[in-house]
């Protein structure tokens, strides 16, 4: 990663990305957290994982964000490396985290027999957990060889864990209560749609991005798609939460 070619503009840009995450993945923790007494207490075990994966969010944009602060030093209108390097493992160790849980969510909130939500949740979290392990060598590759060897290998359980959302969920949503089917679907989509961006920013810098603009597209886009992935996921989890307690007729709201 080449941090001397960042202008000025792409490194305030880039921590003001930082800065947003780390405000929106707070005040959805304690929205989320706040908002538990709201669902019946088969789903509450949902909506606190689903705080707690923006919690963990949270932390990490701190850690990230300080650690970019370090990377530079900014002296009137010129910036300069100060060799610190800038730590890309918080991204990962926040994934390798968040990510079998955000999957976890989904499962519990579907409420299935035992053994279901059990292997749904081995299998699927195992996969998104090998996804990001194996994504890991190729994000701190310099050669692009090596960026490309380990997308294509992430790629596989990535391929796996769309399949098992499109496919296999496909029944277990269909057993699901009339009035909250839609909003089940709406959250698979959007775990689908929000999960492409990853692969497809990672491969910005072997698609014609270079240098400060590389790193900029790579770092926003990571960002805005976390958002989309940890946050905008969490409420529609809530008002799933919500709306299957209504329905079976326990709301405490
Ligand atoms: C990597 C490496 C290249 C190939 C693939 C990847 C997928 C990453 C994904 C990350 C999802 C993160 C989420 C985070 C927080 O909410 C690791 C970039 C397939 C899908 C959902």
């Amino acid at each position: 990663m080449d941090l001397a070619s960042l202008s000025l503009g792409q490194y305030t840009f880039v921590q003001n990305a930082f800065s947003f995450g780390l405000a929106v993945m707070a005040a959805a923790t304690l929205f989320l957290w706040f908002s538990r007494s709201h669902v019946a207490p088969a789903y509450r075990m949902a909506v606190t994982i689903s705080g707690l994966v923006t919690a963990i969010a949270a932390y990490h944009y701190l850690q990230i964000m300080l650690s970019w602060e370090a990377a530079f030093s900014v002296v009137g209108s010129s910036i300069e490396v100060t060799g610190s390097p800038f730590n890309q493992a918080y991204r990962y160790v926040d994934w390798l985290l968040t990510v079998p849980l955000l999957l976890i969510e989904l499962i519990l909130v579907m409420r299935l027999a035992r053994d279901e939500t059990i292997s749904k949740s081995v299998w699927l979290g195992g996969a998104a957990a090998l996804m990001i392990i194996l994504g890991y060598p190729g994000e701190v590759a310099e050669a692009s060889g090596t960026r490309f060897t380990f997308w294509v290998l992430s790629m596989i359980p990535f391929i796996y864990i769309v399949y098992q959302l499109v496919v296999g969920l496909k029944g277990s949503i269909s057993n699901q209560p009339e009035n909250v089917r839609g909003l089940i679907n709406g959250a698979a989509t959007l775990v689908v749609i929000s999960w492409l961006f990853y692969p497809i920013v990672f491969l910005f810098p072997l698609i014609g991005f270079t240098g400060g603009a590389a790193i900029t597209a790579v770092e926003v886009g990571y960002t805005i798609a976390d958002i989309v992935a940890k946050a905008v996921f969490g409420i529609l989890i809530l008002a799933i939460a919500i709306r299957k307690s209504e329905a079976e007729g326990n709301t405490q709201a």
